[in-house]
């Protein structure tokens, strides 16, 4: 693995599991998601990730002017890194997915290296009732649902990010999409660093137990040598646990209302930027490590800047 002597803290703003009926303070607007970002930013995160939601009912959508919108208001009052999401919402398609690579060409963009079952149906038993038709026929809809990325997808979609200077951060949901990164590897479809997101606890990839992390870095250190970063996601109640022994073993953190909903067993964050105080608190307390700024970041991660970007 490669090391920096800082922990890179991501937020993810909105994404496309969490539904407007599950917490009052999920940004759905483009100028909440921006809002969102730019605190989430102010509180230490240098990665944000973007997903953009219809404004009137919350229902994921990749409307292009939405994602712009928000890129743009969130470039032009700090400098974290925008990254878009590739992965959508599961059911989207992934040539629909993609577009908002040429569209930005943003620095860095989400890139899901296999397919999984992506179930989201369990959490309907935990609402008497929706605000919105579409948030149980969603939930539901996951119980026959495979979240699409496959070998033909993906050599589709690679080229793509490499024709506009996108990084893809390499989501992992299982420990066989870490074999499919290092095929693509091999057929010259990625070029290291790689800049690997775990995600794990999601109902349909890998469980998020320490010891399924502790593999995926196995088996990545084998795999990828010193050729690559790790972040991690921990689902929901996972996202503490997890990202503290992420950064303790040298690794980065994803936190955000698109994974976890909670402050705390039972209550509600009221913002993604809370989530990223208590990661970065965790972090320095925990592990003992500063936080990298966006500028730390970017030279780590190897992006251009900005002004490399299309917004
Ligand atoms: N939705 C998260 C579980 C993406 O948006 O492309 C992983 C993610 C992937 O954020
Ligand atoms: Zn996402």
């Amino acid at each position: 693995m490669r090391e920096l002597d800082k922990t890179i803290v991501s937020c993810a703003v909105t994404g496309a599991i969490h539904t407007p009926t599950m917490s009052p303070h999920l940004p759905i607007t483009a100028d909440e998601i921006a809002s969102e970002a730019i605190a989430a930013a102010e509180a230490g995160a240098s990665i944000v990730h973007i997903h953009v939601r219809d404004e009137t009912t919350g229902e994921p959508i990749t409307d292009l002017d939405l994602f712009r919108q928000v890129a743009e208001t969130i470039g032009a009052d700090c400098d974290a890194i925008v990254q878009p999401t590739t992965g959508g919402a599961p059911t989207m398609a992934p040539e629909e997915r993609i577009r908002v690579v040429p569209e930005l060409e943003p620095e860095m963009a989400s890139c899901n290296m296999g397919s999984i079952n992506f179930g989201l149906y369990q959490l309907l038993e935990k609402y008497d009732e929706f605000e919105y038709d579409w948030e149980p026929e969603y939930l539901d809809g996951t119980r026959d649902l495979i979240f699409r990325n496959t070998f033909e997808d993906l050599e589709t979609i690679l080229p793509v990010f490499e024709d506009h200077g996108t990084m893809p951060e390499l989501e992992v949901y299982d420990v066989g999409h870490l074999y499919n990164a290092k095929h693509l590897l091999d057929r010259g479809l990625l070029e290291t660093p790689l800049h690997i997101q775990f995600v794990m606890g999601i109902h349909g990839g890998i469980g998020a137990s320490a010891d399924n992390l502790t593999h995926l870095v196995d088996v990545a250190d084998d795999l990828f040598g010193d050729t690559y970063t790790f972040s991690v996601i921990g689902a929901g109640r996972n996202e503490f646990p997890l990202g503290t022994q992420a950064v303790s073993m040298g690794g980065h953190a994803r936190v955000g209302l698109e994974d976890n909903l909670y402050l705390e067993r039972g209550r509600l964050a009221e913002s993604n930027a809370e989530l990223v105080e208590k990661m970065v608190r965790l972090t320095r307390e925990v592990a003992g490590r500063e936080i990298a700024t966006p500028a730390e970041t970017r030279e780590f991660l190897g992006l251009e800047g900005q002004s490399a970007t299309d917004f």
